[in-house]
């Protein structure tokens, strides 16, 4: 019998459990530029009570999530000070150049991770006339491009601490947020305090099929309303999408720590295989990140054709991320499948 395919390109593959589609099906709904979608007002308020800000927002994606932040906290000409492989600058489309006028000032953290003495050598903010001013500092949390890496407690409030000392405004990316509080043993609150914005992900191992929420002060969700407009996020009934969103807010995060066991194990079963290299020890959620001896683009078409889909993320960089639709066993397969592509990759160098 044929096995079915090994999707571990992305935690965005999941589909909704049963659970969801009753309650997209029973949703009450209403239309959302009038405010009058029940349930999204629900799913609003929870977001916010969740994370202890005073509201929330509901946006098709995160990356509407993060622009609308950007924005709301900058001027054109401003610059936002992000880590060197952060989404915003390697996957969202040049957008804080086009819908903001900014640009990107990249900070280069320890594996992902930023100490604010990595950033205050960034800012710029003497007000100098013929220099551009810092507007941002631009937190990632988990690192998706640097392995799912996490910044722990301490450094998270260090960073808060050190941007409002310099009169800056501070935004997470935390797209899989719940994955970093799940790996420290916290709660979103605790984890993201001080932060003036947080952009979380509904849609990624949380398993809702759309959605992202972004949380703030009451007087900055109110902007961003009309900033989500403008971008042409303003849906109707889309309380039917809310109705997946509850569960994966309330439901969902009490999982995360299966995927990361499975990341885990993926990586100490591709430890030491020959044409592979990984540090078990570096794997903290649920990606997987793992450099190949040939080409990454090659190596993930091969992979594909024995039975497993993955990303290639780099020249010879490899990258796995697990989900509530793969389980142990399959991820145990996939590692027997990485192990014999990897073996005819070194047969044909
Ligand atoms: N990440 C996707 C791809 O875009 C790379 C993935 O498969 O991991 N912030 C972070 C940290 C993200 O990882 C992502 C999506 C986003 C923002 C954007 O979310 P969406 O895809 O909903 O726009």
């Amino acid at each position: 019998m044929n096995q079915p395919i090994i999707d571990l390109r992305s935690d965005t593959v999941t589909k909704p459990t049963p659970e969801m589609r009753a309650a997209m099906a029973a949703a009450e709904v209403g239309d959302d530029v009038y405010a009058e979608d029940p349930t999204i007002n629900r799913l609003e308020a929870r977001a916010a009570e969740v994370f202890g800000k005073e509201a929330a927002i509901f946006v098709p994606t995160g990356s509407m999530g993060n622009q609308i932040a950007l924005r709301l906290h900058t001027q054109p000409g401003k610059e936002v000070v992000c880590e060197a492989r952060a989404h915003v600058l390697d996957w969202e489309m040049g957008m804080a150049a086009v819908f903001s006028g900014c640009q990107l000032r990249t900070v280069a953290g320890q594996r992902g991770v930023l100490r604010w003495q990595d950033i205050e050598p960034a800012l710029s903010t003497t007000g100098l006339y013929y220099r551009a001013q810092t507007g941002l500092v631009w937190i990632e949390n988990t690192h998706n491009m640097a392995g799912g890496t996490v910044t722990p407690l301490a450094v998270m409030q260090e960073l808060v601490a050190g941007a409002h000392d310099r009169g800056l405004p501070i935004h997470l990316d935390g797209a899989r947020v719940f994955n970093a509080a799940v790996a420290l043993g916290t709660d979103v609150a605790t984890l993201t305090r001080g932060f003036d914005t947080v952009n979380f992900c509904l849609s990624k191992g949380l398993c809702a099929p759309v959605g992202s929420m972004l949380v703030g002060s009451a007087a900055d969700i109110a902007r961003a309303r009309s900033l989500r407009k403008a971008l042409g996020g303003g849906m109707r009934q889309a309380g039917i999408l809310a109705a997946a969103g509850l569960i994966a807010l309330d439901e969902m995060p009490e999982r995360l720590h299966e995927d990361h066991a499975n990341a885990k194990l993926l990586a100490s079963s591709l430890n030491g295989v020959e044409g592979v290299s990984i540090d078990p020890a570096e794997v903290e959620t649920n990606i997987v990140i793992f450099g190949v001896e040939a080409d990454a683009a090659k190596f993930v078409a091969d992979l594909k054709a024995a039975g497993m889909l993955a990303g290639a993320v780099g020249p010879r960089s490899v990258r796995l991320v697990t989900h509530r639709d793969v389980d142990t066993a399959a991820c145990g397969r996939a590692a027997e499948i990485v192990q014999q592509v990897a073996a005819k990759a070194l047969a044909h160098a």
